[in-house]
């Protein structure tokens, strides 16, 4: 079976549990792809518990991989996936790293979830909003952002599915040609936004896709659902609105599954509470082949 395509993947990962690297690199597997996974952080386990020990990776030393790679003849990639980034510094290198794939392959296409912070607060300095904005946006070929991070890149308020589809147009004129607003909070729903330019200017394709929200707080969601996004986009590159079909479907069995299990061990732990670590491993068939229960409108 050829490979789907080379994958170089910078996020954290974490000893225990599925946030990150851990949440992206199975199933871009799964679905095909070579993964090589850069660790921007090594953490014992993510955030959502009492106690976080670990190390963070500099600028500098993600560089010093990159060269490593290049002096080997080994940069050519035809994907670049980063998720949360946790210093402009990063940031910086990240730029750099984009710079030098498309040298080596001008065609590379960077999936960015600019991960900022989500309900009104950041979890990143704010001082990561305009290096995104200005730099990261312009560069990246598909951009994942939640609603907060939605209002920040476009520094306008979305209130409404209008305001998000309009949100949308703006992130095209300033870069990506396939946009998806990966959560949107509507009538006590959860709605999904997608949208996609075929070329600069014309007017873009839209859907939303709207889900019932679980009453459970899930860490990784956001990484795992922009790693569907990036690997059925590979399957169906000029039909975003059946990428993100099959993305989110997966995602919802995968929360099923996580639920579930949680569940039958009488462990399911407080609805606000965050150490739930998603069933992924046990998932494999849902994110290989996921049934089709929540369906994509067209806008
Ligand atoms: P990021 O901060 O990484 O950009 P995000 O805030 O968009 O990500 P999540 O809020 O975790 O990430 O949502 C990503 C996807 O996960 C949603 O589109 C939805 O499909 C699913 N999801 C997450 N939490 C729930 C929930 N409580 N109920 C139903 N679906 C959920
Ligand atoms: N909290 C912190 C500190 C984070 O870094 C992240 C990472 O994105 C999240 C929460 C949310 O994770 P996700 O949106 O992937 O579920
Ligand atoms: O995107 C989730 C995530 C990524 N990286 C680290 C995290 C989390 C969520 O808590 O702690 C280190």
């Amino acid at each position: 079976l050829p490979s789907a395509g080379r994958v170089l993947s910078i996020q954290s990962h974490t000893v225990h549990g599925y946030v990150g690297n851990k949440a992206a690199v199975f199933p871009l597997q799964i679905l095909g792809f070579d993964v090589d996974p850069v660790n921007s952080v090594q953490f014992s386990n993510h955030t959502g518990y009492k106690t976080v020990k670990g190390q963070v990776l500099d600028g500098e030393q993600l560089w010093a991989l990159i060269e490593g790679l290049e002096a080997n003849g080994l940069l050519h990639y035809t994907h670049l996936l980063t998720g949360y980034i946790g210093s402009v510094s990063f940031l910086e290198t990240v730029l750099r790293v984009v710079e030098k794939l498309r040298s080596v392959n001008p065609n590379l296409i960077y999936v960015c979830d600019p991960v900022m912070g989500d309900d009104g607060k950041f979890y990143v300095t704010p001082e990561l909003v305009p290096v995104y904005r200005e730099k990261v946006v312009p560069v990246s070929t598909m951009l994942t952002p939640n609603h907060f991070e939605a209002e920040q890149l476009t520094g306008r308020r979305i209130e409404t599915e209008a305001e998000a589809l309009q949100a949308c147009v703006d992130l095209h004129v300033a870069g990506p040609s396939k946009v998806v607003i990966t959560s949107l909070s509507i009538n006590n729903m959860l709605t999904v936004i997608g949208s996609h330019v075929q070329s600069k200017g014309e007017a873009p394709k839209q859907f939303r896709i709207v889900l019932p929200k679980l009453h459970s707080y899930f860490t990784g969601t956001g990484d795992l659902m922009t790693a569907l996004l990036m690997g059925w986009s590979h399957k169906f590159p000029d039909d975003l609105d059946k990428a993100a079909e099959l993305a989110v479907n997966s995602l919802q069995a995968v929360l099923k599954n996580t639920i579930a299990d949680y569940g039958e061990a009488g462990a399911l732990p407080e609805p606000k509470a965050k150490q739930l670590e998603l069933r992924l491993i046990q998932s494999v068939n849902e994110i290989q082949s996921p049934e089709i229960k929540f369906v994509t409108e067209k806008l």
